[in-house]
């Protein structure tokens, strides 16, 4: 084998990339990182221009979370890479795979706080899954593999690989290696038979049984196994925010959204089963409610890759470390074809009993709820929602059903204002064919709004839809129910203020800022609606447009999200409106 030719430590990066998969790389340039960007007029992947560096990740997520393939971004030391940090704890809390690389001061002069020095293998250590700083070139092509590696392999996360300038320049012939063998990482796992046989025994000897499906089954590719499983045992399945899209909410067994803003069919079904089978979740407190009430009456089994979350906030009865595919592989042939049939009456009763509903409040103003009901009809299900954070998100939670993996892209764990737009950039350029829609609040679209010009730019046929309740609306609804209504901070323009104090009265409030101007200054068609009679016409012609739209949607300011399980209460405890 003739020795490789050699080239600079930036170069091997982007060749590694490259090697490793790579199809689009997110990012913003500086200082510290000018060798790489001048590798990548060649480099055979598409470079992506984001306008701020925790865009530029949320970008990355959103393509990540969409393909199933690892993201990759690319920043400058010191503010490039702390602007990172939002974009990868949110990555991280959700386990989405991203490379992320920053630029940093040359070796030598570390510690010493050099013009844009920042110690990104310190800062990060906490949002990363991993991180590496890079000492000489000749280790750049493995430690690009190892990084790919570790952010996909166990529980996906980011991983962070931070190149000192000179690392960059200086010259190496080191190739990137066939394998990657890490003496301390080894999460390929698997159930053993004893476990695989008390796992059937279990689910073919309850009587109510209940399947909990999590983020976990898409990162595994397990939804179709989940469905199979629950068909065959009649097994009710209820989400998390992460698992929407596991199961498809058409379904009878559905029970959709469990948890703070959950149905009540799927939180008392929690209740009341003598058997839950979590799959690929954590056991959020933002589901369990109140532990010491949650589950009461039911022997949990836990299946996981990462074992640090088996038994981490619930006592489990099975815990299994092992990829949710795999193990429902082996252990469909043990399981039984069961009924269920007084289990599912009871939980069809508890569904009709208490849907989630909600009511029009002023017959001129369109209800929140209604703009994902358009949506969802516009799109006939098939949409790839993308969302911001706030009420909106929970209400695209609840009233879009639910259908496919990977089609529901949100940030649960970290609850990341700002996710949105970005996010949904990244997905389109993820390309999966279905169309895009962002659901924004007026708080969140305000945070990363710079973004937009990148889906302008790339020709991306995105639909952000901006519902405009003129308030932080999640802030403003709990202020309501347990701050005595004192909106403090909550209601979000000058004008939007007079209206805080009218909020309980007439309807009639402004808005700032005009967020039609605001898209159409940025190259994309904008609209806004406001009479309920125009709501679907705006939004499906906005989709069928093909082009990067806007779509501001100014909504009923007084809506909540219910049903509502107040944080660290029992089920008994929820309300309906
Ligand atoms: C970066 C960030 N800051 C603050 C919060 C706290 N927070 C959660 S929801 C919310 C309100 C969101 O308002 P908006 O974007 O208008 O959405 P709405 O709730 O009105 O639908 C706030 C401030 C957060 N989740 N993220
Ligand atoms: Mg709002």
């Amino acid at each position: 084998m003739g020795k490789a030719k050699e080239v600079s430590g930036a170069q091997a990066l982007v060749d590694s990339l490259a090697k490793a998969g790579t199809e689009v790389l997110f990012g913003y340039p500086g200082g510290a990182v000018l060798d790489i960007f001048n590798c990548l007029t060649d480099a055979p992947f598409q470079f992506v221009l984001g306008r701020h560096e925790q865009g530029s990740v949320h970008m990355a997520d959103g393509y990540a979370r969409a393909s199933g393939k690892p993201g990759v971004c690319l920043v400058t030391s010191g503010p490039g890479a702390t602007n990172t940090i939002t974009g990868l704890a949110t990555a991280n809390m959700d386990g989405v795979p991203i490379i992320c690389i920053t630029g940093q001061v040359p070796l030598s002069q570390i510690g010493t706080d050099a013009f844009q020095e920042a110690d990104m293998v310190g800062i990060s250590r906490a949002v990363s899954k991993h991180n590496f700083l890079v000492h000489s070139a000749d280790e750049l092509p493995e430690t690009v593999a190892e990084a790919f590696y570790i952010a996909t392999h166990g529980k996906p996360g980011p991983v962070v690989i931070d190149i000192p300038k000179n690392v960059q320049k200086a010259m190496t012939s080191a190739t990137y290696p066939e394998r990657v063998s890490l003496r301390a990482y080894h999460p390929e796992c698997s159930a053993s038979q004893g476990e695989v046989q008390k796992l059937a025994k279990l689910i073919n000897d309850a009587d109510r049984p209940l399947i909990y499906a999590g983020g976990g089954v898409i990162a595994s590719g397990a939804a179709k196994d989940v469905a199979a499983l629950a068909r065959k045992a009649e097994i009710p399945v209820a989400t998390t925010l992460m698992g929407l899209g596991s199961f498809d909410e058409h379904d009878p067994l559905a029970l959709g959204l469990a948890g703070m803003h959950g149905s009540w069919a799927a939180n008392l079904s929690f209740h009341e089963a003598d058997f839950i089978l979590a799959l690929g979740v954590r056991f959020s407190d933002r589901v369990t409610g109140k532990l010491s009430e949650y589950a009461r009456h039911a022997k949990i089994a836990h299946v996981d890759v990462d074992a640090s979350s088996i038994g981490k906030n619930v006592p489990t009865f099975l815990g299994i470390q092992a990829d949710v595919k795999d193990l429902l592989r082996v252990v469909d042939s043990r399981v039984h074809a069961a009924k269920h049939g007084a289990w599912l009456a009871k939980i069809a009763e508890w569904k009709r009993k208490r849907p989630v509903a909600y009511k029009p409040m002023h017959e001129k103003v369109i209800m929140p709820q209604s703009v994902i009901e358009a949506i969802d009809r516009a799109t006939e299900g098939e949409a790839l929602l993308v969302t911001d954070v706030g009420q909106h998100q929970m209400w695209a939670a609840q009233f879009f059903r639910h259908n496919q993996p990977r089609h529901f892209l949100s940030s649960g764990g970290m609850g990341t204002m700002g996710y949105g737009i970005p996010a949904a950039i990244g997905a389109a350029l993820a390309n999966t064919g279905d169309p895009v829609v962002a659901v924004c609040g007026d708080g969140g679209a305000q945070m990363t709004f710079e973004e937009l010009v990148v889906a302008v730019e790339h020709k991306l046929p995105v639909t952000f839809v901006v519902v405009n309740n003129s308030c932080l609306g999640m802030v403003r609804q709990w202020q309501e129910l347990f701050y005595g209504k004192n909106y403090s901070g909550s209601i979000l323009s000058v004008k939007g203020r007079a209206a805080n104090e009218r909020l309980d009265q007439d309807l009639k409030y402004d808005y700032l800022p005009d967020f039609v101007k605001l898209a159409e200054a940025h190259g994309a068609v904008a609209r806004r609606v406001i009479d309920p009679a125009k709501l679907d016409s705006v939004i499906s012609e906005a989709i069928r447009s093909r082009k990067t739209n806007l779509v501001e949607v100014i909504v009923e300011p007084r809506a909540n999200v219910y049903p509502m399980q107040p944080g660290g209460q029992p089920i008994g405890s929820m309300i309906f409106e």
